[in-house]
C-alpha cells in the first residue's frame, strides 16, 4: 500500500517505522549545554540512522493529565526544529504531531509532509489545513482528551465505535478533496481506552482494514504495556517491541515508536517469516 505525503511517497507493503521526536521541555534535560533545538535536531537524526522511515515530531504532550500548551509556544518549540531537518535535506518525511490548524499550516509551510492529529482533525479549520495542502494525514481515535481520557472510559462496542469514527472523518476527507492515498488511521491506543479496550482494538486491527487506508499503531511504553508486565516506563523495551511485532501480523502499516533500532530489527524478521 501506497502512502502520499507532500513530495514523499511511502511504501507500506512491509511494516514500517515512525520514531518519535517529543520537544517538550523534560523530554531532553542535558544539564543546559545544548538547547533543546540543537537536541532535538541530533536525535531526529539519531532515530534516522536507526531506520525510522518517518519521524513525529511533538511540542505538546498527549499523555493523560499533560496541560495544553498555548499555539505560541507550540510553534516555538517544533517549527525550528522542522526547519533544521528540511535544511539538512533528511531523506524521511517529517510528521506534525498537532491537533491545532495554526501549528499545521506552520510546520507544513516549513516543510512537514504528514499531520499526525490525535482529535482526527475535529477542531475548527484542521480539516481545511490539510486539504489546502499536499500534506497526508493520521487521523486518530481519541476518547475525551488528554485531561480527561482515562478516567472512566466507556463503549457499547469500542471496536464498531472506534470503526465508525475513523470512517466518518475519512469521509470527511474525501469529501473535502484529501485523496484516500493521503489518509491513514489509528484506533488511538490509550487515549480514552482501559486494558480490555486495548485489547479488544489489538485484535480487530483486520477489521479497520476494511476502510482501505494504512493502519498506524501507537503502543511504544504505552501505560497498558505498564499493566500487562507491571514494568515501568523505562523498562518497557520488550514490551513495546513485542507490541509492534503483534500489530504488525495484525496488519499494521506504520508503528510509531520511541525504541526505533529495535522496532526496525524486529520488524525485519516479521517480514522474512510472513
Ligand atoms: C502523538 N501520539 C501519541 N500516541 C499516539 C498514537 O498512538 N497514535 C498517534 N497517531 N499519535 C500518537
Amino acid at each position: 500500500m501506497q502512502f502520499y505525503c507532500g513530495r514523499f511517497c511511502l511504501d507500506l507493503d512491509t511494516p514500517t517505522v515512525m520514531g518519535i521526536v517529543n520537544v517538550t521541555p523534560d523530554s531532553f534535560s542535558d544539564g543546559g549545554q545544548f538547547n533543546q533545538v540543537d537536541l532535538a535536531v541530533a536525535h531526529a537524526l539519531d532515530l534516522i540512522e536507526q531506520g525510522a522511515a518517518v519521524l513525529d515530531i511533538g511540542g505538546e504532550s498527549t499523555r493523560p493529565n499533560a496541560t495544553p500548551v498555548p499555539v505560541a509556544e507550540e510553534l516555538q518549540r517544533v517549527i525550528p526544529v522542522i526547519e533544521a531537518l528540511v535544511a539538512r535535506d533528511i531523506p524521511v518525511p517529517i510528521s506534525i504531531d498537532t491537533y491545532k490548524p495554526e501549528v499545521m499550516r506552520a510546520a507544513i509551510a516549513a516543510g512537514a509532509a504528514i499531520v499526525n492529529d490525535v482529535r482526527g482533525l475535529q477542531e475548527a479549520g484542521a480539516l481545511e489545513a490539510v486539504a489546502n495542502s499536499d500534506a497526508g494525514v493520521c487521523i486518530m481515535h481519541m476518547q475525551g482528551t488528554p485531561q480527561t481520557m482515562q478516567l472512566e472510559p466507556h463503549y457499547e462496542d469500542v471496536v464498531a465505535e472506534v470503526k465508525q469514527f475513523l470512517h466518518m472523518q475519512r469521509n470527511a476527507c474525501l469529501a473535502s478533496g484529501i485523496a484516500q492515498a493521503r489518509i491513514m488511521l489509528d484506533p488511538g491506543f490509550g487515549f480514552g481506552k482501559s486494558r480490555a479496550h486495548n485489547i479488544a482494538l489489538a485484535k480487530a486491527l483486520p477489521q479497520l482494514l476494511d476502510l482501505g487506508c494504512p493502519l498506524l499503531v501507537g503502543l511504544s511504553r504505552k501505560s497498558v504495556l505498564g499493566q500487562m508486565t507491571g514494568n515501568d516506563v523505562d523498562a518497557r523495551l520488550h514490551a513495546s517491541v513485542a507490541a509492534a511485532v503483534v500489530s504488525a501480523m495484525q496488519g499494521a502499516h506504520l508503528l510509531r515508536v520511541h525504541d526505533v533500532k529495535a522496532t526496525v530489527e524486529a520488524l525485519k524478521v516479521v517480514a522474512a517469516l510472513k
